[in-house]
């Protein structure tokens, strides 16, 4: 009996136990990802080994897969709120198979939010693109204390093996980022809605950029941290000699044109109040790109908006490189400004007046030349520099 009475008691935490298993697998659905690659690829083309991140936008959570043979993620996760980025890029040899293209490519894509509220199939449909020759190399936007943000510099980098041309490049960026407002209501992924464009002037004769040359665009074109005009805690001297071009805001009294660093020419704004181009200290959509006719891309209000601010529509297929950055971390990815073709991801220096920078990760130095990573995911492709370093990488 006493046997009998123990079995029972064994049986009843055996059985508990059981149940509490069989309560977190039942916690956990399965998802399947289907991948496919944009229409303009050789039908039959498979999606596979394309790598895919899931991240759990309440936990912050990632967990990590690479697409199947048959284009297919299968994972486990527990029902809620998620975001799925994926982006791949193809060497010219590769894309040539998948395209016919023989220029180096990659696809991406950014499905936000996924919410999973059962088993389900999730077609993923992946945007893709010719890598551009330019990149955004390193940003530069947080400012130091106290609210000094006039150090702020893009640098701009020849990734190819190639000489390119770069008078008459635009640079523009999109509206700024606050703590209440950071994406378009209703942004599209055919266009860029651009707050101010500037533009590489034509100083007599075309400039080039041969591989691995840069281009510094600095929103002051002094030393600021021995300039009496600068901040002793600003980590960078933008003076001549490290800045190619400066900003320079011809709208305001206070603005001061450095005589030896050459201005940029502003061709387009939404305001010209402030005292300098003021792109954001929480971050913006950034972009470079080249256009056949500036004057003629139209300008309207933000769609799906009835908000009075005129912004400048650049077709995406124009943009050779774009970074998307923000305030903090928490920003969600539907805050999105930046089509996913142009940027999956987001970046971020993580606060504001923190003197650190984001840039772009090394991928590998050949004959001396450093090519950077580019899959036209910021946040994968990106990382915080803590001392931002205008032309220097290693
Ligand atoms: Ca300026
Ligand atoms: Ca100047």
């Amino acid at each position: 009996m006493k046997n009998l009475f123990i079995y029972i008691i064994a049986l009843s935490i055996f059985g508990l136990a059981s149940c509490r298993k069989d309560f977190q697998e039942i916690a956990a659905v399965q998802v399947t990802l289907q991948l496919d690659f944009p229409d303009n690829y050789v039908d039959g083309s498979i999606a596979k080994n394309i790598p895919v991140s899931i991240k759990n936008t309440i936990t912050g959570q990632i967990v990590s897969f690479i697409s199947d043979d048959r284009g297919l993620v299968t994972a486990d996760l527990i029902p809620g709120t998620y975001s799925v980025i994926a982006s791949k890029s193809f060497s010219a040899a590769e894309a040539n198979i998948l395209t016919g293209y023989e220029q180096e490519s990659f696809v991406n894509a950014n499905v936000t939010p996924l919410i999973i509220d059962g088993p389900k199939v999730v077609a993923i449909k992946l945007n893709g693109s010719r890598s551009g020759g330019l990149v955004i190399r390193e940003y530069y936007y947080s400012g130091v204390p106290s609210a000094y943000f006039y150090d702020l510099f893009i640098e701009i980098y020849n990734n190819s093996n190639a000489d390119i041309r770069v008078d008459s490049l635009y640079l523009g960026n999109t509206k700024t980022a606050s703590t209440t407002a950071y994406g378009f209501t209703k942004y599209t992924q055919d266009s860029v809605y651009l707050a101010q464009v500037f533009m590489v002037p034509n100083e007599g004769s075309p400039r080039f950029l041969k591989p691995g040359e840069s281009l510094i665009v600095a929103m002051d074109g002094i030393n600021h941290k021995s300039d009496p005009l600068g901040n002793a805690n600003s980590p960078v001297d933008l003076g001549p000699g490290v800045a190619d071009y400066e900003t320079f805001w011809s709208y305001s009294a206070k603005e001061l044109d450095a005589p030896d660093v050459p201005n940029l020419t502003h061709v387009y704004g939404s305001s010209t109040s402030g005292f300098d181009w003021l792109p954001g200290l929480g971050g913006c959509g950034l972009v470079i790109f080249n256009t056949a006719d500036f004057d003629k891309l139209p300008v309207m209000k933000e769609p799906g908006t009835t908000a009075a601010t005129q912004f400048k529509a650049i077709p995406t297929k124009d943009i050779i490189d774009g970074l998307e950055t923000v305030t903090n971390s928490n920003v969600q990815a539907t805050a999105k400004r930046l089509p996913i073709a142009i940027d999956a991801g987001m970046t971020t220096v993580g606060a504001m007046y923190n003197g650190k920078s984001v840039r772009r990760k090394i991928k590998s130095v050949v004959d001396g030349r450093t090519i950077f990573v580019d899959t036209n995911n910021s946040s994968a492709d990106f990382e915080v520099n803590s001392t931002p370093s205008p032309r220097k990488w290693n």
